[in-house]
């Protein structure tokens, strides 16, 4: 098959990969894992991952993440987070790398109720990867690449100033003018796992970062209507940004 004429997965809910030799193979060993298909049952031990969505998901898996790096002896360990978002009078398909992850006021924090008492973290992200991932996004020139704040909330519909979830208490008006105040203070998109990865890899010594890309201009409305085809394309395009950081820096290594 000529190079550009690969197929994406088809849209059942099953895992897609594109080699026709893997079928064949006795045993696959994913060395990286030290595991393997003919001596671990990987349907029993892994077929009923899900992804979760939000601060709980990401900090439960965070927890045994960081476990794992620990009881690995892994030093130098850089972590990124990429994703989707609402951008904050971007184009759509825009790739935000984060400068601060801030919370609903706008803050570079995240609290956490521990014992029945608040905890504050810092939120704060290393500024030099930062700017080498949007020198990334500048080399491929694919797609547009900014530097910004990213708010981070604990929901998706009235935490987001959204009109059109099953409640709403406030008028077009209201939400422009909290967008506005957003946008005044350098937000640039909004999602909802950044401020809990920060503060945890802060906390860890993890070298972290956060690269989303906006399916919407949240100035301009709150539903996803772009087609699957180019929600999926946007999609990609954190990952092809990482995975040129990844090459550079192995690159210069
Ligand atoms: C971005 O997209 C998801 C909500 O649609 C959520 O996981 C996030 O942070
Ligand atoms: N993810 C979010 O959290 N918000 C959006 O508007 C889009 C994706």
């Amino acid at each position: 098959m000529p190079l550009g004429e690969e197929k994406n997965g088809a849209c059942d809910r099953t895992i897609y990969v594109n080699n026709p030799h893997l079928d064949s193979m006795t045993d696959d060993i994913l060395y990286h894992f030290n595991l393997g298909t003919s001596t671990h049952d990987l349907p029993a031990m892994f077929g009923d991952v899900k992804h979760g969505m939000g601060i709980p998901s990401i900090s439960i898996m965070l927890h045994e993440l960081i476990k794992l790096l620990y009881h690995a002896r892994c030093t130098d360990v850089t972590v990124v987070r990429i994703g989707t978002s609402g951008g904050i009078g971007l184009k759509p398909g825009t790739v935000v790398v984060t400068k601060q992850s801030v919370d609903s006021l706008f803050q570079p924090r995240f609290e956490q109720i521990i014992l029945g008492k608040p905890v504050v973290r810092s939120t704060e992200l290393d500024g030099e990867l930062a700017e080498e991932l949007l020198q990334c996004g500048k080399d491929l020139a694919e797609f547009e690449t900014v530097i910004g704040n990213t708010m981070c909330t604990l929901d998706f519909y009235e935490g987001q100033a959204r009109l059109d979830g099953a409640f709403c208490s406030y008028s077009e008006e209201d939400k422009q003018s909290y967008l506005a105040e957003a946008y005044a203070a350098g937000v640039r998109n909004i999602e909802m796992e950044s401020s809990v990865f920060a503060a945890m890899c802060k906390l860890s010594n993890l070298r972290a970062a956060v690269v989303c890309v906006t399916l919407l201009d949240r100035l301009k409305g709150d539903q996803l209507t772009s087609s699957h085809d180019i929600l999926n394309s946007y999609q990609q395009q954190p990952q092809t940004l990482v995975g040129h950081y990844i090459k550079k820096r192995l690159n210069a290594s």
